[in-house]
């Protein structure tokens, strides 16, 4: 099977974990394309969809599925989304998009976050994909430090700006064997907006698209 087809895979599975007649959180990333494109089919069991980025609601509303504001909801059962690394325990390095903060936010904000993704994004440490910090630009020196002082070898990336004006810290190196200690840390440094790393609140289910089959992790 071709990766996409992976991607595909999972992401029809996850159309089982859709609740009845409610609003759903809607990640963002390719593996969230194909579950958009699924959703599309069963768009009249759900009353709508929060986005965590202008990509996936413009691709949602192209199929008449309705996008609503996080504020507006009361409650959010199911966040669905993608990752750029997954380890066992269901913790996870995200915003390899940039729409990291967004992210952040509906995971927090939701019940359960079942995470979609292919057999290769599954590892046994975190770290191998660059860890995207979002960081206010006049932090940008003293965040550099206090990640270097972490072992991390931190990166801007070149020419991005996210949607909330700030830049991104992309860091290289690291070995995240214990990332809620590490998502902690790095969250108490002066002008880290968000952290990429998704262990605090780590994804409750993880499905995964293997060439034998979709694999369930809880
Ligand atoms: C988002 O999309 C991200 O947090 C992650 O960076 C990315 C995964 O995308 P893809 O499915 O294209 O690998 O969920």
């Amino acid at each position: 099977m071709t990766q996409d087809e992976l991607k595909q895979q999972v992401a029809a599975a996850a159309l089982t974990h859709v609740p009845h007649g409610e609003i759903i959180g809607v990640g963002t990333g390719s593996t969230v394309n194909f579950f958009i494109d699924a959703l599309a089919g069963i768009k009249d069991r759900i009353k709508g969809a929060v986005s965590s980025s202008e990509r996936s609601t413009e691709r949602m509303r192209a199929h008449g599925i309705t996008v609503v504001d996080l504020n507006e909801v009361e409650k959010l059962s199911v966040y669905v989304d993608g990752a750029d690394e997954i380890d066992p325990s269901g913790a996870m390095i995200k915003g390899g998009g940039g729409a990291l903060t967004r992210e952040k936010i509906i995971a927090e904000a939701a019940e359960r976050f079942i995470c979609i993704v292919d057999q290769s994004k599954l590892v046994p440490v975190l770290g191998k994909f660059p860890l995207p910090v979002e960081v206010v630009p006049m932090a940008r020196e003293l965040v550099t430090r206090r990640l270097r002082a972490l072992g991390g070898d931190p990166r801007e990336r070149s020419g991005y700006i996210t949607d909330n004006g700030n830049l991104i810290l992309d860091v290289h190196g690291l070995q995240i064997a214990q990332p809620r200690d590490f998502e902690a840390r790095v969250n108490q440094i002066p002008g880290v907006v968000t952290v990429g790393l998704f262990a605090l609140r780590g994804a409750n289910v993880a499905l995964i698209g293997t060439a034998e089959g979709v694999q369930r992790k809880d």
